[in-house]
């Protein structure tokens, strides 16, 4: 009788088994060993022009854009999708110095996990389904990285938005806007990332530039057209950051760099907000993120990230209004 039992176990074990387990690939193999699998055939250069192709053909397209974005971080992203969703239409391309976009926003803060966000930021949240607890005033992604990558993989799901990531702005285009020396932004001076991190041991190697649409062949503006604008989001002072209020302070010599104040989350957040959207000073220049705290001086708000995704919305708001 152990025996017939033993069998009986077996039995049941290979019945276990042999559960059809559901997965991608589950109609194309069909033996247990996997030994009918096999992969289309390719060749090596296939691959290379299926890269190299896209790449050039999208460096092409954008090399006259709607709208930069200087920087994929927390508030960069945020004001993407705004404009993206809102205006397939534009041409938006999104420059980051890092090869992984995303900026601070991996993680909430300290190397831990969870991510906070003060009402009524969870508004946003719930738009991108995302899930958190609410916690009464603010609520809690479980994971910086759930709320980075959705809206990460959200923007890029747009097909008017291109993301050039290890690739650093390394100066802005400026023209002539006004009889006073008033001047307006015009575009981006890029560089990969690795080359501009070792200009200092090369001789000369020499950007590329993206330039803003609505200008003529001349420089001038094409009064037929909605000109293009830059939204800077490089964050605060870095070894990259806060770039475009460092040099917006160098072009236009009635601004002064506020400088990012110490840490007050109310004080800061709100201040972000307030001075997110259009900058007065040059023309078609827009800040979103901790790169106002830096332009504008206000404090800094730690690990509370609802600041960061309303000043993009906020300023992706005064963008759409401008292209309206
Ligand atoms: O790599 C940078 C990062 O991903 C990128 N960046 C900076 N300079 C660049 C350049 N060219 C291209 N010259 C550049 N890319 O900009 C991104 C900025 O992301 P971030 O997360 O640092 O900024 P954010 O303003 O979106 O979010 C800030 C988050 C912070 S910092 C903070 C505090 O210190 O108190 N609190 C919060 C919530």
């Amino acid at each position: 009788s152990t025996e017939v039992s033993t069998v009986t176990d077996t039995q049941a074990q290979l019945q276990l088994n042999s559960t059809p387990i559901n997965h991608a690939l589950s109609d194309v193999v069909k033996t247990d060993d996997w030994s009918d699998f096999a992969f289309r055939p390719i060749r090596e250069s296939t691959v290379s022009r299926a890269m190299t192709s896209r790449y050039f053909h999208d460096m092409d397209k954008f090399a006259v854009s709607d709208v930069i974005i200087v920087g994929c971080g927390s508030s960069g992203m945020s004001a993407a999708y705004v404009i993206a969703k809102n205006r397939p239409d534009l041409k938006i391309a999104i420059i980051e110095a890092n090869v992984a976009p995303g900026g601070g926003a991996w993680l909430g803060g300290q190397l831990f996990s969870a991510m906070v966000m003060r009402k009524p930021a969870d508004l946003f949240l719930k738009e991108l389904e995302i899930p958190f607890e609410d916690e009464g005033d603010y609520v809690v992604v479980k994971h910086a990285a759930l709320f980075t990558s959705t809206v990460l993989s959200k923007v890029l799901q747009f097909p008017n938005v291109k993301l050039f990531n290890a690739t650093a702005v390394e100066d802005l285009v400026t023209r002539p806007a006004g009889p006073n020396g008033e001047i307006t932004v015009a575009g981006v001076v890029t560089n990969w990332t690795l080359v501009t991190q070792h200009h200092d041991s090369q001789c000369c190697m020499d950007p590329n530039v993206i330039e803003l649409s609505g200008y003529k062949n001349d420089g001038t503006r094409d009064p037929s057209k909605k000109h293009g604008v830059i939204l800077s989001t490089t964050g605060h002072d870095g070894p990259f950051g806060a770039f475009s209020a460092k040099r917006i302070v160098a072009i236009d010599t009635n601004k002064k760099l506020g400088g990012m104040k110490g840490l007050d989350m109310n004080n800061a957040e709100a201040g972000v907000v307030k001075g997110a959207g259009a900058y007065s000073g040059v023309e078609s220049m827009y800040f979103a993120g901790m790169e106002v705290a830096e332009l504008e001086g206000c404090n800094r708000m730690g690990p509370t990230f609802g600041a960061m995704a309303v000043s993009g919305i906020k300023a992706g708001e005064e963008i759409l209004k401008h292209f309206a």
